[in-house]
């Protein structure tokens, strides 16, 4: 029986959740003595560190002049056939369908005239699904990768749902949430850096994103306009993309640009969240809202939009407030409640503090380890 696995994971390696979440996952495994081989087209974002377990494959892509879109799904298939037959990986855990679960399945076909059949694990994160999903011409290839996968893992119920509800679906789906680590998220709260953004009267607001188009980055403007119109606060946005430059704008003519600080793609959330009182996540739909969970972690009242699992994430009343997508004069007008009244802030900070240690990253690596075992027994 195999104590030890060696598991090859695929993901994109950019500032986003499931990226984070595929590094996260490997980095614990390979704490736990399992070899992790990543493999995708960088080194994603948050492999910072060094282990003797850990190894990373880069995915290239020739620039032939035949091309005129680079085929990197082929690419990518047989990077996975090379490493799972020289690294003789146990399993392939691939998260998001496309490319991922497909070149997964193809790579799987190949492997089989290798007389190797290696099972394939597929997490769909949202996008995928909620996005792309939607878009007809990928429909057959990604319900394809998904019915193929040996098992298939989704980060909320609400994620399920809409898998089902957009695919034809024959294989069982497994809820497994996202995770922090919430030793992590302790201790870092630095007042020199709080007194970096803030005074000692102003309250400290963030928001985090990739600024694409779901994210509704030009809500945050608006609701932190109206609340700085009654509270003392500052905004910091970080992350960066597509709508960073109508954000921008759009706080240089709501005449708030000296109280909106844009800190791009920076690496240490977790000590700025740590300064930060409240979290806005205005998404026109979220399947987790990951970044959500580790403002949790780090005492942040959360104030989000109710569309998808980050329903399932926020409580109501109880760890911040949910709002209609695109009310933004709610979403404001439940700031300025939490501002206006330290003692309901500071027990929404708790609560949510709380809930987060529900996600620890102990309570859910089992529940991936037995879906790997599961597969590897037969
Ligand atoms: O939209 C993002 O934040 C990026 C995207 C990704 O694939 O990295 O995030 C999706 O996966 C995260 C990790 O499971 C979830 O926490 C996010 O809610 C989800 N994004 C959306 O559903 C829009």
């Amino acid at each position: 029986m195999i104590k030890k696995l060696k598991i090859g994971v695929v993901c994109y390696p950019t500032y986003g959740g499931s990226g984070v979440i595929a590094t996260e996952l490997g980095i614990a495994l390979s704490k736990k003595g399992h070899e992790v081989h990543f493999i995708s087209y960088d080194q994603p974002f948050r492999l910072d560190i060094f282990s003797e377990n850990i190894h990373y494959h880069e995915v290239l892509v020739p620039d032939y002049p035949l091309f005129e879109y680079a085929p990197y799904e082929l690419n990518l298939t047989s990077k996975l056939i090379d490493v799972v037959l020289h690294e003789e990986l146990n399993i392939l855990h691939v998260h998001y369908a496309i490319p991922h679960a497909s070149a997964a399945v193809n790579a799987q076909q190949i492997l089989l005239t290798y007389g190797i059949n290696i099972p394939i694990v597929t997490t769909l994160h949202g996008t995928d699904i909620t996005l792309l999903g939607k878009d007809k011409s990928f429909k057959p290839v990604i319900e394809y990768a998904i019915n193929k996968s040996n098992a298939v893992t989704v980060v909320s119920e609400s994620l399920k749902k809409e898998t089902l509800k957009y695919f034809n679906i024959s294989k069982k789906i497994n809820t497994i949430s996202n995770f922090i680590e919430i030793d992590l998220y302790d201790k870092k709260y630095d007042v020199k850096l709080k007194n970096t953004f803030v005074n000692n009267e102003e309250y400290l607001i963030t928001h985090i994103s990739n600024f694409r188009k779901v994210k509704r980055v030009c809500d945050v403007i608006r609701i932190f306009k109206k609340v700085n119109s009654k509270i003392p606060s500052k905004l910091l946005m970080i992350g960066d993309g597509p709508d960073r430059i109508k954000a921008e704008i759009l706080s240089r003519d709501l005449g708030i640009e000296d109280k909106v600080r844009f800190l791009g793609k920076i690496n240490i959330t977790n000590n700025i969240l740590a300064c930060s009182d409240v979290f806005i996540l205005p998404s026109e739909s979220e399947s987790f809202g990951l970044v959500a969970l580790e403002a949790m972690a780090s005492r942040n009242a959360i104030v989000s939009t109710n569309n998808g699992g980050i329903s399932e994430l926020n409580i109501d009343k109880v760890t911040g407030f949910l709002s209609k997508v695109g009310d933004i004069q709610k979403m404001a007008n439940d700031i300025i409640l939490l501002l206006q009244n330290q003692d309901l802030l500071e027990k929404f900070k708790l609560n949510a503090f709380d809930h987060a240690s529900n996600f620890d990253i102990h309570k859910v690596l089992p529940k991936y380890l037995n879906v790997y075992f599961q597969l590897c027994q037969h």
